[in-house]
């Protein structure tokens, strides 16, 4: 017995090594190990043993078994390891080629609106900055008068990394409000910048992705009020949605890096059956706002009693889907052409301000 399972395990084995590719080994596996195969055959026949002979027997075909699947298991990745090699080897893609014909895609609705509002804040003076989408936490949380207890720190809404780095604990950004702080603990005020960038938070639903783009601007120079804030913020909104009826409600919230705080809905009108920006049959809920909180810009270094500043924040996703009357969130990490076309997108479209921005 001992010999013939020794016989058939090594015959199995070199019949496995022998396998020419893919196909033939997975006719090996069922050969051997499928439900008509000669080793579950093998085990079958321990039903029918004394407990004696199934104690030795036993164990010597488990073993064989383990050993057959283990085989083909090894030889598998190595097949799979070699088709991936040929497929790096043959499959090369040259990125410096120039396009065959007309290009198929187009610029991503989130990357043209990033290029409208560079565009239209840079006529009102402002940089566009950026920084780390790995952050630490008094960057992400700490400048920002985030306190330990605030309940966006927990673990349910910031992606952290295991450990610490440099006696630091990394996250990945949960806002872009860290640019902000690292511009003002690294530039000399007056300073005026949006900062566009992906953000990240432990969320999914239909209307919230793991990953989502904001864009935060701010000011920080003397004497600096929120009539600065609100006739920059209409004065952007009017060319964003390129048109001159854009009426805002500056209303009082809260948020720990501004005080005072103020949520800004916009007017909207109804048009085709369709919600559109503009007019004031309705309000619509569209970016967050306020004074820099004296405690932020005393984190940074300066002195609140020289320096004030205003602060604006919004979802670049949701600005995306309000300008094109997009409805579904999840639409923009598909990849499909069609939605492209769908909604009028070309390759080569560039904002300019004087050939309008969404043009
Ligand atoms: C510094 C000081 C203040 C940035 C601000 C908001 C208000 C805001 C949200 C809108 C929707 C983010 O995408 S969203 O979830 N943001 O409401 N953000 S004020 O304030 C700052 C930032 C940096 C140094």
């Amino acid at each position: 017995m001992t010999t013939d399972l020794d016989k058939l395990g090594s015959d199995w084995l070199s019949r496995i090594d022998a396998a020419a590719d893919l196909a033939a080994l997975e006719a090996e596996r069922v050969a051997a190990l499928g439900k008509q195969g000669a080793i579950t055959g093998l085990l079958k026949t321990l039903g029918g043993m004394s407990p004696e002979e199934r104690q030795t027997a036993g164990p010597r075909i488990h073993a064989l078994r383990e050993s057959v699947t283990d085989a083909i298991a090894a030889k598998k990745a190595a097949f799979e390891a070699a088709e991936l090699e040929r497929k790096l080897a043959t499959e090369t893609l040259d990125m410096t080629l120039p396009v065959l014909s007309a290009p198929q895609g187009s610029v991503h609705p989130v990357s043209q609106v990033m290029d409208e509002l560079a565009e239209i804040f840079a006529d009102l003076g402002f940089a566009v900055a950026t920084g780390p989408e790995i952050e630490d936490d008094w960057h992400n949380f700490t400048a920002l008068n985030i306190p330990e207890s605030h309940p966006a720190r927990a673990m349910h809404d910031t992606f952290y990394f295991p450990g610490e780095s440099e006696g630091k604990r990394m996250l990945l950004r949960t806002h872009t409000s860290p640019v902000q702080i690292r511009t003002m603990t690294s530039q000399e005020p007056p300073i005026r910048i949006i900062a566009p960038g992906r953000t990240y938070r432990s969320d999914s639903d239909a209307t919230h992705t793991p990953m989502f783009h904001q864009v935060e601007g701010l000011v920080i120079d003397r004497g600096i009020h929120m009539g600065h804030l609100k006739w920059t913020l209409e004065t952007f909104l009017k060319a964003f949605f390129e048109r001159d009826d854009i009426v805002l409600r500056l209303r009082p919230s809260y948020f720990p890096f501004t005080e005072p705080s103020a949520e800004v809905d916009v007017g909207y009108s109804v048009e085709k059956g369709r919600r559109v920006i503009g007019g004031s049959e309705g309000w619509m809920e569209v970016l967050g706002s306020g004074m820099v909180h004296p405690k932020v810009i005393a984190a940074c270094g300066l002195d609140p009693d020289e320096w004030q500043g205003f602060a604006f924040g919004c979802g670049i996703d949701r600005l995306a889907m309000l300008k094109y009357g997009m409805d579904d969130l999840r639409a923009f990490f598909d990849g499909d052409l069609r939605w492209l076309r769908h909604y009028g997108f070309a390759s080569l479209d560039v904002p300019t301000l004087s050939g309008g921005v969404g043009a």
